[in-house]
């Protein structure tokens, strides 16, 4: 969508602290030993106390409040009875929605101590996510953003997933603009525009560029890599993005 009125901002700020709300509360749940339907549950009855609505459940009935992505799982992964172990990448994504507006956000992150190279996955992500910020500006190429994602991995010896992207948010979970690279696609040279809203979402992997999805027909995984996301619903405006899901 296309931000305009002071409803509009403060309808998205709403949405917006809520599904960050709940996404802190799960990381912080994340411990060895709990069920990824446990921390889902919490999600539930998270939602439910805030007046809102899981987006994943009313957009695709898709089998749970949130997204729960494990180790080889990049994302859509589905709540379960799978337990969290020590040293496990873990992706949490939270997207809703509350009177009509929608954001979402996501975060890959270890549980306590773990591999090197999966703190360095979800630095990465982080650098890559500033890095995209910055070209996400009105009147600025879209391609730009998915130019500095994918130099960001590079630069740390790492590369992008190019069959998931972000996606235009605001009214419905995904909308229009369709997709936002994680790489120059030179195809792709639409302009950004003043309050357009986005869900920026960069996935830096180890190796592989592109996900599969399992027999659940929802779970995107990797045969031989470790994939990190970071996502934050933003606002663009000409004095700089609004981040509403901080
Ligand atoms: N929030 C998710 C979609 C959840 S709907 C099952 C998303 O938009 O961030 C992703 N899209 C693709 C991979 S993650
Ligand atoms: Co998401
Ligand atoms: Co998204």
């Amino acid at each position: 969508m296309i931000a305009k009125t002071e409803e509009d901002f403060n309808g998205l700020k709403e949405i917006g602290r809520i599904v960050a709300f709940i996404r802190d509360e799960l990381v912080q749940r994340t411990v060895p030993g709990i069920t990824t339907k446990e921390l889902d549950d919490i999600a539930g009855e998270l939602f439910e106390k805030e007046g809102a609505v899981s987006a994943p459940k009313s957009a695709y009935n898709f089998p749970g409040y949130t997204c729960i992505s494990v180790n080889e799982e990049v994302a859509h992964g589905i709540p379960g009875q799978r337990v969290i172990q020590e040293g496990d990448l873990v992706n949490i994504d939270v997207s809703g929605s509350k009177n009509g507006y929608f954001a979402d956000t996501g975060i890959s992150f270890v549980v306590g101590e773990g591999e090197e190279v999966l703190t360095k996955i979800c630095d990465v992500a982080k650098l890559a996510f500033e890095a995209g910020l910055k070209k996400a500006k009105p009147g600025s190429k879209k391609s730009g953003i998915g130019k500095a994602v994918f130099l960001t991995a590079k630069q740390h010896g790492l590369t992008v997933i190019k069959n998931l992207t972000g996606h235009g948010v605001g009214r419905n979970i995904h909308e229009a603009p369709d997709h936002i690279y994680n790489y120059n696609d030179t195809s792709d040279d639409e302009l950004l525009k003043e309050g357009m809203v986005i869900a920026f979402e960069p996935f830096i992997s180890t190796l592989e560029e592109q996900v599969y999805q399992k027999e659940d027909e929802w779970t995107f995984a990797t045969e031989k890599s470790y994939v990190a996301q970071v996502e934050h619903t933003i606002i663009l405006t000409k004095n700089g993005p609004i981040i509403v899901t901080q």
